[in-house]
């Protein structure tokens, strides 16, 4: 245990064990411990603004009168510099800026998903410094970290990652973050389109759900945290989070964390690729993008080939038994009981330190501002018949799940 004026705190190595081992439920790291870490980039925007002026970035500019889910491929891009994103929220851009025919009031930005070894200079000095040893994990740098920087309202859809757990540090502004326990799949209408490796969407926008097109999502039982600047939150693996930058210059550096049934989730996503990759080929309709941005489509051969080394890796890691035996009774695993899993959530020894706190589940009644709008009406389901919904039946993570299976056995 260490202590500090802002209290006890465990040492790294317990943080370590409770992320990689017990920790199920999403989880705030209160007071400045990781500032230790030299994540904290600068104490204001202002020198901030100075440290990365001219570090080049591409934003995302969305209307706030965007209803919809603001997917990625929908959005128009632009490239802008960190200081010139600064200066048009300070109401200072000026005419040679790319910000300067947006009007802020109307528009948001962001940029998202930068990994920090590609838009900082290799000389940066931080890349190396930086290091998320307070969490227990000081060989991840940041090299390995990603960086966010948007305005109030920009989003990111409700998605689920596939690989590891995430480790974010807030370093300016508030984001709020709606989250999903796993068991939740079933409610959050998973979708393969737009297809991204790694990431599953959900077809309901969290922001302003469709009851009529989602009915089930009433049943969702959403965690929702205001991560405060110098906070770090913990998202577990397999958790869906929908999340919303709350103030004008909004920061955060996020890292992914490699787990053991990361080789299981390795083959559900090559699965998933193998079909993804000749349904797009052949039912994308013409005007319409099926690929998430940065997203690139490889041959079939290629995805076979995953699938195979995949296999591989889990046999020599034995995570396969060679042995058919046993694995001919092993039926497709069910999903628990949506009912007693909230009641098993982990509380361990962690918790014991007041600045270490679980997010706390809510309503989705209390979520939504328009609670009567949500409770009192009966939703129409939607049974429109189209080829997006087809192919997300092709894909269904429970699919993907009984494939995997079968895969096993070869
Ligand atoms: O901060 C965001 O907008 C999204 C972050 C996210 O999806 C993640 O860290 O997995």
């Amino acid at each position: 245990m260490m202590e500090d004026k802002f209290g006890p705190f465990p040492i790294s190595s317990e943080v370590r064990r409770a992320v990689e081992e017990y920790l199920n439920v999403p989880t705030v790291f209160k007071g400045q411990y990781w500032t230790k870490t030299g994540i904290k980039f600068s104490d204001s925007i202002k020198n901030f603004r100075e440290m990365f002026t001219d570090v080049l970035l591409d934003f995302r500019i969305v209307s706030n009168s965007c209803k919809g889910t603001s997917w990625e491929g929908d959005a128009q891009y632009m490239e802008a510099t960190i200081s010139q994103f600064i200066d048009w929220q300070h109401g200072v851009a000026t005419p040679e800026t790319p910000f300067y025919k947006f009007n802020k009031e109307k528009f948001w930005a962001y940029s998202s998903y930068n990994y920090m070894n590609i838009i900082f200079s290799k000389e940066f000095k931080m890349l190396q410094d930086m290091n998320w040893g307070q969490f227990g994990f000081p060989e991840i740098t940041g090299k390995d970290s990603t960086f966010w920087l948007g305005s109030t309202g920009a989003n990111t859809p409700c998605h689920v990652d596939s690989y590891g757990c995430n480790l974010i540090a807030q370093v300016f502004g508030r984001k709020k973050w709606v989250l999903f326990p796993p068991e939740d799949a079933k409610f959050l209408y998973p979708t393969r389109i737009p297809y991204e490796e790694s990431s599953i969407f959900s077809s309901v926008n969290v922001a302003e759900p469709d009851l009529e097109k989602h009915p089930l999502f009433k049943k969702a039982h959403p965690y929702v945290v205001i991560l405060e600047n110098d906070e770090v939150l913990f998202v577990p693996k397999g958790w869906w989070h929908f999340v919303l930058n709350l103030d004008s210059v909004t920061v955060s550096v996020n890292t992914w964390i490699k787990l053991e049934s990361d080789s299981s989730s390795h083959l559900a996503e090559s699965a998933t690729k193998v079909l993804m990759t000749a349904l797009i080929s052949s039912y994308e309709p013409e005007g319409e993008i099926w690929l998430n941005p940065k997203e690139e489509l490889v041959s079939p051969d290629e995805t076979l080939g995953y699938i195979i080394s995949t296999l591989k890796e889990l046999k020599n890691k034995g995570d396969i038994s060679n042995c058919h035996a046993q694995d001919s009774k092993t039926k497709v695993p069910k999903l628990k009981k949506e009912d007693n899993v909230h009641s098993e959530r982990c509380n361990d020894n962690i918790f014991s330190f007041q600045n270490i706190i679980s997010v706390k589940s809510t309503s989705i009644l209390k979520l939504y501002s328009k609670e009567n709008e949500i409770s009192s009406e009966k939703p129409q389901c939607d049974h429109e018949i189209t080829t997006e919904k087809i192919i997300n039946c092709f894909v269904h993570p429970d699919v993907i799940k009984l494939v995997c299976q079968l895969l096993k056995e070869i």
